[in-house]
């Protein structure tokens, strides 16, 4: 179960964040700031306590506050994000990440070292590491070391298509993994029920899995289909001006 959600609220300049996508246009402000409302809406209805932090200007992409940190049940790490814009803002998550961790609890991936928490998928105790254009072997090296040091495990699963490993693959316990594209047919995802998202709908792969009920974005009616067949209780949240930058449900906060 999460007790703690940590959101930022996106800044003005997210209209200059980066993009895959330009065709999709530029994020519209005014929607994005209401559909943050609406996402910290969704988590408070799943029971748990959310940290807002100010929009920081600065970083155009730091809405997206899962990539400069990793939680987990026995230590927090603040990641070393390897897109250049984004960088900074390991700085700025730290403050944040102190108020629930004391200083011997937190760890840092260091360069030559590059790891973004989009490619990071935790199962239990064990955590799913993406090998991307911005998480490096060095940096996945160092993230299984401290895993390790607390007792919990990792595993490398090189990326082909996707941004983040998270972009395409997401775990919803129970054993449930939504599977979307390049990882259909993985075999580090063998073990579990898949949940086949079509190729239409694949920004959909990407829900959040808080406290038993899954919250799905909107306007992907076989995703949510699918997850209400798989047994849970859903709730919808139009993440659309966070899809022109490529960003989705899970990488607007960190779960804890
Ligand atoms: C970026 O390219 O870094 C942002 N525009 C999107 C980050 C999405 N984050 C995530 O998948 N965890």
């Amino acid at each position: 179960m999460f007790k703690n959600v940590i959101v930022r609220r996106p800044c003005k300049a997210m209209v200059e964040g980066i993009t895959s996508a330009p065709e999709l246009g530029k994020p519209d402000y005014e929607l994005a700031l209401k559909q943050h409302d609406d996402y910290i809406e969704a988590l408070k209805k799943c029971g748990v306590e959310v940290t807002v932090l100010e929009a920081d200007e600065r970083y155009p992409d730091s809405c997206f506050v899962e990539d400069p940190a990793v939680i987990t049940r026995k230590c927090a790490i603040i990641t070393n994000p390897g897109a250049a814009s984004r960088n900074g803002e390991k700085n700025e998550i730290i403050g944040a990440v102190k108020k629930f961790f004391p200083e011997d609890k937190i760890e840092y991936i260091k360069d030559p070292g590059t790891l973004e928490g989009g490619d990071v998928m935790m199962v239990g105790d064990h955590f799913y590491v993406g090998r991307s254009a911005r998480t490096n072997e060095e940096g996945i090296k160092q993230f299984i070391a401290i895993l390790e040091k607390y007792g919990l495990s990792g595993s490398e699963v090189p990326l082909e298509e996707v941004l983040h490993l998270k972009t395409g693959v997401n775990y919803i316990e129970n054993n449930n993994m939504l599977v979307s594209g390049e990882f259909i047919d993985k075999e580090d995802f063998a073990k579990y029920n898949k949940i086949v998202i079509p190729e239409e709908e694949a920004y959909a792969a990407n829900c959040i899995w808080v406290n038993g009920t899954v919250i799905v974005p909107e306007g992907y009616p076989a995703v949510e289909k699918a997850v209400k067949d798989a047994g849970y209780d859903i709730l919808l949240v139009d993440t659309s001006e966070y899809r022109k930058l490529d960003g989705g449900l899970s990488c607007l906060s960190l779960r804890f």
